[in-house]
């Protein structure tokens, strides 16, 4: 081989050195950081139990409720006006950080969009607020843990409606469905919905000068303070666990809105516990 094909040959290994270098580094790096990515997520998780959750760990059914119910009703509360900032933040897109998602639709829209006008954005009470008639008084109607944004008209679709499978399209619902007394959301966020209204049931006994909200397996429960159907929202928790979005928003609301935390995205074999 002539010198100048080896010079060119030792250029070229040397160039694929550097460049395997290169290509080695960012995905070890990208690696390390996968593969810890998990176990902060448990070691989260674990902490929270031995600290946050420390007198609901070992206890199931009523004895589970009632733990939960007294370490989640320690909280900060926020005035309705303040619920839109917050759903800036809690409900940013994680690839637009000017837009929210919204819940049903899954659209992402601008944060500036807020109101309610057609082609706005406004704050869903995922437990209908007429169901126990809370409001927009500081407690429940306020409570970030089951409020949402979502698309002015679709957000009128579901209206009061109680839970269930079947019906037909919503427009702009992105594969949400809707028939004369039921809402079904969209697949990806049908155990968030169920998450949210377990949250309420459990947070909400009877204090604080509002109705005890619970679950039940019907529809049409107009103004009582139930939410149906609880055998359709089980499988739902069960069909879609918590993604990082539901855990992100958990995790924001805890840390610098209400400072309590819906058990069941921490914990949702804790929905069959108790329900
Ligand atoms: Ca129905
Ligand atoms: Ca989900
Ligand atoms: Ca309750």
């Amino acid at each position: 081989m002539p010198a100048s094909h080896i010079r060119h040959w030792r250029a070229l290994t040397l160039a694929a050195s550097t460049l395997l270098i290169a290509l080695t580094v960012p995905t070890a790096t990208a690696a390390t950081s996968a593969t810890s990515a998990d176990p902060t997520a448990t070691a989260a998780v674990t902490t929270y139990d031995d600290t946050y959750y420390a007198n609901a760990i070992g206890k199931s059914g009523s004895a589970l409720k009632s733990s939960l119910h007294t370490i989640i009703s320690s909280q900060t509360k926020i005035s309705y006006d303040a619920v839109w900032n917050a759903l800036k933040v809690t409900d940013q897109d994680p690839s637009n950080s000017s837009n929210v998602i919204l819940l049903y639709s899954g659209k992402s829209r601008s944060k500036s969009l807020n109101g309610g006008d057609s082609g706005d954005w406004n704050r869903e009470h995922v437990w209908a607020k007429s169901h126990g008639d809370f409001g927009t008084a500081t407690g429940p109607g306020t409570d970030l843990h089951h409020l949402r944004p979502e698309d002015v008209a679709v957000n009128g679709i579901r209206g009061n409606l109680d839970f269930d499978n079947g019906g037909s399209a919503v427009t702009n619902g992105g594969g949400s469905l809707v028939d004369s007394n039921s809402f079904e959301p969209r697949d990806a966020v049908k155990g968030d919905v169920a998450r949210m209204i377990l949250y309420m049931a459990v947070r909400y006994e009877g204090g604080d000068g509002f109705a005890d909200l619970e679950p039940d397996d019907v529809v049409n429960n107009g103004s009582n303070p139930y939410i149906g159907r609880l055998s359709v929202l089980k499988q739902w928790n069960d069909e879609d666990p918590p993604d990082a979005f539901e855990e992100n928003r958990n995790q924001v609301i805890y840390a610098t809105y209400q400072h309590n935390r819906n058990p069941f995205v921490d914990h949702p074999e804790w929905v069959e516990s108790i329900y």
